[in-house]
């Protein structure tokens, strides 16, 4: 566009006597555009491939089990969408226990047990969550715990057969 001469109007106002050339490959004014990138939840992860952790010893015939925290099966999950300021941490999935030899228990307070009679259990690692093992008279050996990391967007604590 090119005006020379006299005058010309123009929606932005008016050229007197005035000489416009807006030639070169860009326009005089700007167009803003906004793109919003909506966020998702990341499922959380397992820091240790395979996760190992080691739990308390104990004698045959002689109880419960120490009492294993959740907060410390917790301790190798971590999640992208959890900062020290959002709200709940991260809990896990019980999804396999060795029932064979002996009763699997947890407890929401770390205090009142109760038997864990089907899978997959979540568990908070909040609140003194514990399990505990309950091994059959003259068993020895070794006991699992199978679980996933869990990001509490799905689910509450104490919820049992999920999944
Ligand atoms: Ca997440």
């Amino acid at each position: 566009m090119q005006f020379s001469g006299a005058s010309a109007s123009l929606s932005h106002g008016s050229y007197t006597n005035a000489t416009w050339f807006p030639s070169g490959p860009f326009s005089d004014n700007m167009a803003t555009v906004t793109l919003a990138v909506r966020p998702v939840n990341d499922a959380p992860t397992v820091d240790l491939d395979p996760a190992v952790l080691d739990l308390d010893t104990m004698n045959e015939d002689t109880g419960a089990s120490p009492v294993i925290k959740i907060s410390k099966l917790a301790d190798v999950c971590s999640d992208v969408d959890v900062t020290p300021t959002s709200s709940g941490g991260i809990g896990v999935a019980i999804t396999n226990l060795s029932f064979s030899n002996g009763l699997w228990q947890y407890s929401a307070n770390g205090d009142v047990w109760q038997n864990i009679t089907k899978l997959t259990l979540l568990l908070s690692g909040e609140h003194n969550q514990s399990l505990r093992f309950i091994p059959n008279d003259n068993f020895s050996g070794t006991a699992n715990v199978t679980y996933r990391c869990w990001d509490y967007s799905v689910g509450s604590p104490g919820d049992e057969g999920v999944g």
